[in-house]
């Protein structure tokens, strides 16, 4: 296998949800087995992840080869059905059993084949990056939001609802963890008044070195160019919490109201304007994924020691640990812990990495 390939496929590996990545090693690990029991001991055994790699092959190999009626990008998930987008066409396909339980996420590059009268999907192809979070009912099952994202837009808004950096930080995670780029739209800049500006920009100051970060009004068209240039010609997922504007952005980016929106007051929190995700094709090869916001954003599966890879400000200060494995918690000489207090980091994310490593 090429050198190049490898990185490829490990990136490939990397997008997989956390349930698709176990199957993959199980299916290794049995292979793997068989090939002991079979070979002599003479020449050097493939790892389970050498076999995870070549699973994979294979599988883009399929891919190339495959026959089917038609393919396109999943453009919105019901339970039963979804909508495919085949250049300027929209075809309905039912899901397969599997694909009812959130194998197939809005984003998904799908082959379609016929079934009966209608058209079920077929085959889902090996997806480029993920964004995903555990679901809230089921912690175990992994919910998929949007998959083959080249970017993923973290909204929040000054003032109203709140801006929560923690969330901001959480959602970080996610987003380099499933391979896609983040950058951060704080919309609502008309709430901004001179008694609160300050306190605004100080949450929103540690992210100026970490992301792309724009400040934006959909209603009032503040700071739309910039959003619009920023996303030219990428697939994006527009995350955040309820009432925070992800389908404002989105009415304001094409000039229509394409989504519905809503004032989200004290007494209606928690229930949402936008209830399932939906990709919007803007031409010139831009694609806006608005998903409905979420109350809170859990991380699953996620290892103590691969935490701090998503503080990726973190890294510079790694040489004055002087444990390798340190936590940067409780360990007696450690560089981001010192960094943190000593100000050259910011105190909140470092607080942030704290609360969700003794989460995991
Ligand atoms: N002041 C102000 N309000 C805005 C702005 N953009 C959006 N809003 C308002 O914020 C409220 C929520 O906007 P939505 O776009 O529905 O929010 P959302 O993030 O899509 O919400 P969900 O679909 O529930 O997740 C609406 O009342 C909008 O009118 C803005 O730039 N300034
Ligand atoms: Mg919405
Ligand atoms: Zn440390």
């Amino acid at each position: 296998m090429l050198k190049e390939d490898t990185s490829e496929l490990k990136r490939r590996y990397a997008a997989l949800s956390r349930n698709e990545q176990l199957k993959l090693l199980k299916k290794a690990s049995q292979i793997r087995k068989s090939r002991v029991s079979r070979t002599d001991h003479s020449g050097r055994q493939p790892s389970v992840q050498d076999l995870v790699l070549e699973i994979l092959a294979a599988e883009c190999r399929e891919v190339v080869t495959a026959p089917a009626e038609g393919c396109g990008m999943v453009c919105w998930l019901g339970p039963l059905t979804c909508r495919v987008r085949t250049g300027d066409d929209e075809v309905e396909c039912l899901l397969p059993k599997k694909g009812r339980s959130g194998d197939v996420a809005v984003g998904d590059q799908v082959e379609f084949g016929a079934y009966g009268t209608d058209m079920m999907v077929s085959r889902v192809l090996p997806r480029q990056t993920v964004l995903s979070r555990p679901d809230p009912h089921l912690p175990e099952k992994e919910l998929v939001i949007a998959a083959n994202v080249d970017v993923v837009g973290i909204v929040a808004a000054f003032v109203a609802p709140a801006l929560h950096p923690r969330m901001i930080d959480r959602y970080m995670v996610a987003v380099q963890r499933g391979g896609a780029r983040p950058m951060l739209l704080l919309t609502k800049t008309d709430l901004l008044t001179a008694a609160n500006r300050a306190e605004e920009e100080e949450k929103i100051r540690p992210y100026l070195s970490l992301m792309p970060v724009i400040r934006c009004s959909p209603e009032q068209g503040d700071g739309m160019e910039e959003v619009r240039t920023w996303l030219e010609g990428k697939t994006c997922a527009f995350v955040g919490k309820s009432g925070v504007g992800k389908s404002s952005l989105l009415n304001a980016l094409t000039a229509s109201r394409l989504a519905a929106t809503k004032a989200v007051g004290v007494k209606d929190k928690g229930r949402h304007t936008t209830t399932s995700s939906t990709l919007y094709d803007l031409g010139g090869g831009t694609r806006i994924i608005d998903t409905p916001g979420v109350r809170s954003f859990g991380l699953a599966d996620l290892g103590a020691a691969a935490l701090q890879w998503y503080f990726p400000e973190f890294e510079e200060f790694l040489e004055g640990c002087k444990f390798n494995d340190c936590t940067h918690d409780h360990e007696p000489v450690c560089g981001v812990r010192e960094a943190a207090l000593a100000g050259h980091l910011s105190r909140a994310r470092y607080d942030t990495y704290l609360r969700i490593l003794k989460s995991l």
